[in-house]
């Protein structure tokens, strides 16, 4: 009985797990909606730790986990070779940062070289929208 409830379990867990990564609905994205970085600009020379501002327009910012229409959260993809699949969650990992509580500014520290940034606007399952709003790939030199 107890192997039996403990299987039970494990399956339970499994299916949740395959929920997670399996493909979501994508929320439209509000027409003309467009993400941008107010700052580092392109090829700026910056210190290790910088600043980095979100600029978004033709949409809202709203935290993570909220239902409200055309509004999603930031999502910083630092030194990425590939896009993220865009039929999914975004992951977690040091090179996609969320910002679930709906910030519009972080504090980036990265060691000196050549650094690739871009926006990436999710809905409220981290999922990208449809068509994605994603910004321009900026450079930064940090010095
Ligand atoms: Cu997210």
């Amino acid at each position: 009985m107890r192997t039996l409830s403990f299987l039970s379990l494990g399956a339970l867990l499994l299916g949740a797990a395959t929920a997670t990564l399996a493909a979501l609905p994508r929320t439209p994205a509000p027409e003309g909606a467009q993400v941008y970085f107010i700052e580092p600009a392109d090829g700026a020379a910056v210190g290790q730790t910088f600043t980095v501002k979100f600029g978004l327009k033709g949409m809202g910012v709203a935290p993570a986990g909220v239902d409200v229409p055309a509004t999603g959260h930031h999502h910083l993809l630092i030194g990425l070779a590939e896009q993220p699949e865009m039929d999914r969650p975004l992951p977690m990992t040091d090179s996609i940062r969320h910002f679930g509580k709906g910030q519009t500014e972080t504090q980036v520290t990265l060691p000196p070289g050549k650094h690739t940034l871009q926006l990436l606007v999710g809905d409220k399952n981290h999922v990208p929208l449809e068509p994605p709003v994603i910004s321009q790939s900026i450079t930064v030199t940090v010095k």
